[in-house]
């Protein structure tokens, strides 16, 4: 009898303990995926519509659907459908023709919806009113769930739906670099998700909570380790802690895949080699690659770095990437996996202009690549600098699945601290026309293959996530997740601004009056950065080895490229890096008009100015100022918008949690100071270099130069 009664009293407590708590802290760790109850006004209208639940099956995919409805319906309308296999009025019936009897009998046509779509549709069964998810298989069905909580998120109507949606990409992919001692590198979250000490058992529900933001981007496939690969993820060990998130992850549509190493048969093999045309070490990765589908039969595949930075490669041996690539793709192929072999290399023999390098290696390779080989390329021919032109490869290997590679991760915009949509940066680059023969060749439609028919495509982003409480670091930085999944769904049709708008509706809030300044505050954000770190097409000014703040005069490491005076090529005459035929000739490497327009001086985009040519101080803008003074006024610029931003957020103080609100607050704040850090040291070192002042009624740098160069941050994370 006590003990009822304690149980009673401390269950009734606990009750009486969340009544009286405030909702539960808003930490960012629900992400889009917040659930928070709608206005009262709305909530009837909706649940009207989902009134119960009529799951087709019991499949891992569609458990996760129904667990993700109940979670989500339940929050945003305040009441719980119950789950029923016959359907009443109201009922949301989804799964496959296969699965599900009730959808069998609507016969609907899913023929264009491929293995990932799905379709939404308002219908009337027996006169009652009932709304369909229905796909070809349970992941289709779970990403339309997704997008029906997004429709009730984003409070747009839900009773007169007919949706089609499909991926245009086959591959949409994370790629974590994350090491085996949990660092990351390029990491500004936190430590590594993954607690490889403790995989396989432990799993916690943070890797289901994981699976689940990743399901509703559609996000299919994550890398698990750095390509700065450690052999020994491909031990037994590690590829059973790589099974055991692979379980996790696989109700929700997500494959493992490893970044290999290419040494690792010498390394972890006991060959003397790892030469791939040694029938011994083709023999060790059949082997390697059989194990590893023994252990996760779904497993994706391998990501390799190879030849670049240091890192093992075939070119070791004389032989080539292609050579290189197929050799791991020769492994996977019987299990059904690919190779997404990078394209980021650059040599430390060859005095070329880094930009071009790439290319060089490449492009001849074209058509030699194993048809499950996707080359991954990233966005611009340097590395991921918060503006790059397309990189000259999309437009040149139309025989070979070409993946682009993002950085999600802001390496070069201000880490987690600064606010940067990159969702601008995505849609810049996926929207330009690389002009290969054949119209309407734009980046976006190379790498879905349909340019070239190709039936591999796929994009891949450098994770930002990291065991930070909010995943990504700073609340702004989730909307770059966010807009990654979004833009590799549909990388032709997807757009920066809706998507803004989409997420900040899903995680702050609907009231107009707080969506629309933040979202025009996010889609300004990017070129604020662009604007105070690297203006008007320089690049590569940042710090050395961290790359945490601005270091424009560094000139004494070993290797040329690795110096930013490599890129700007200030001195008293001028500024930027020709890459014209009179220059390294790079823009050779883009189709003719696209070359021409970069070498023409009066059609060159001016944001893309120096990142072509060389020009006098004294060089005459568009708007008619010296390129001296609009220079100067472009730092200006960046800095001034990012004080726009904290006036903009200091104003929506109403609308948000208070402990969102003070995060955001403190991190402008920090971007505010780094902003005119950036500014006063760039400008005072490139006043040194053109031995001019800044023009009258300019902010004079708070400090001298040398100020700026003793500056030194050991431990800035990421390294
Ligand atoms: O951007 C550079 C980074 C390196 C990274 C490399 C790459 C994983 O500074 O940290 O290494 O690119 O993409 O391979």
């Amino acid at each position: 009898m006590r003990t009822i009664a304690w149980a009673g009293l401390s269950a009734l407590l606990s009750i009486l303990a969340a009544i009286v708590a405030p909702a539960s802290a808003e930490d960012g760790y629900d992400l889009w995926l917040r659930y928070r109850p709608i206005e009262a006004a709305a909530a009837a209208d909706y649940r009207m519509v989902a009134t119960q639940l009529a799951p087709g099956g019991a499949s891992p995919p569609i458990a996760a659907a129904t667990a993700e409805l109940r979670r989500g319906l339940t929050g945003l309308l305040g009441t719980t459908p119950e789950v029923s296999e016959t359907a009443g009025a109201g009922a949301l019936i989804y799964g496959t023709p296969a699965g599900s009897p009730q959808i069998a009998a609507l016969d609907l046509d899913l023929g264009d919806l491929g293995r990932e779509g799905y379709m939404i549709r308002s219908l009337r069964i027996d006169d009652r009113p009932v709304t369909v998810i229905a796909a070809n298989s349970d992941v289709g069905v779970l990403y339309g769930a997704f997008a029906l909580l997004r429709l009730v998120q984003t409070r747009q109507p839900i009773d007169r739906l007919d949706l089609r949606a499909r991926p245009k990409l086959a591959l949409r992919v994370l790629n974590h670099w994350d090491d085996l001692d949990r660092h990351v590198e390029r990491g500004y979250a936190g430590q590594s998700i993954w607690d490889w000490h403790r995989l396989p058992d432990y799993r916690p529900e943070l890797y289901t909570d994981y699976a689940r933001a990743n399901a509703s981007i559609g996000v299919n496939g994550v890398v698990l380790n750095n390509v700065n690969a450690n052999a020994l993820s491909l031990t037994a060990p590690y590829v059973a802690k790589a099974a055991a998130l692979a379980e996790v992850f696989r109700p929700y549509g997500i494959r493992v895949y490893l970044s290999a190493r290419f040494s690792a048969p010498v390394e972890i093999g006991g060959l003397t080699t790892a030469d791939p045309l040694d029938p011994d070490v083709q023999a060790w990765w059949r082997a390697k690659a059989d194990e590893i589908y023994a252990a996760i039969p779904d497993f994706g595949g391998f990501l390799v770095k190879a030849n670049s930075e240091g890192q093992p490669g075939p070119q070791d041996y004389h032989r080539t990437h292609a050579e290189g690539a197929n050799l791991l793709a020769d492994a996977v192929a019987p299990h059904g996996g690919v190779v997404m072999w990078r394209a980021f290399v650059y040599s430390d023999q060859a005095p070329d202009d880094r930009a071009k390098q790439a290319y060089t290696d490449f492009v001849p390779l074209d058509g030699r690549f194993r048809p499950n080989v996707a080359v991954q390329v990233k966005n611009g021919p340097i590395d991921f600098q918060p503006r790059e032109p397309f990189h000259p490869i999309f437009g040149a290997m139309p025989a070979t699945p070409l993946m682009m590679e993002v950085q999600i991760t802001k390496e070069y915009l201000g880490f987690s601290t600064h606010l940067a949509y990159l969702g601008p940066l995505y849609e810049e680059v996926l929207q330009s026309d690389t002009m290969r023969p054949g119209a309407g060749a734009t980046v976006a439609r190379v790498i879905d293959g349909s340019a070239d028919g190709h039936a591999l495509s796929g994009m891949a982003g450098v994770a930002n996530i990291g065991a930070d409480r909010n995943w990504s670091g700073s609340h702004f930085d989730q909307a770059n997740w966010y807009v990654f999944g979004r833009m590799a769904w549909d990388p032709e049709a997807a757009r920066a601004r809706p998507i803004a708008e989409e997420w900040v509706r899903m995680t702050f809030s609907n009231d107009d009056r707080f969506v629309e300044p933040v979202v025009d505050m996010m889609m300004g954000s990017r070129e604020a950065v662009v604007d105070y770190m690297t203006p008007l097409g320089l690049h590569h000014l940042m710090a050395t080895g961290h790359h945490y703040g601005p270091a424009p005069w560094v000139s004494d490491l070993a290797r040329p490229e690795w110096n930013p005076t490599y890129y700007h090529q200030a001195d008293a005459d001028g500024i930027g890096f020709d890459r014209t035929a009179a220059g390294s000739d790079a823009v050779a490497q883009y189709a003719p008009q696209v070359g021409d327009r970069f070498s023409d001086l009066d059609a060159v985009p001016e944001p893309l100015l120096l990142w072509f040519h060389h020009l006098p101080w004294d060089y005459r803008m568009r708007s008619g100022k010296t390129l001296w003074e609009e220079l100067v006024l472009t730092y200006d610029r960046g800095v001034s918008a990012v004080g726009e931003m904290r006036r903009t957020w200091a104003g929506l103080q109403p609308y948000v949690d208070p402990q969102r609100f003070d995060d955001v607050t403190v991190f402008l704040a920090i971007q505010d100071k780094e902003a005119r850090w950036w500014r006063d040291a760039s400008l005072a070192y490139f006043a040194s270099r053109s031995g001019r002042s800044l023009p009258e009624g300019t902010t004079e740098p708070e400090h001298p130069l040398t100020y700026y160069q003793g500056l030194s941050y050991p431990f800035a994370p990421g390294n």
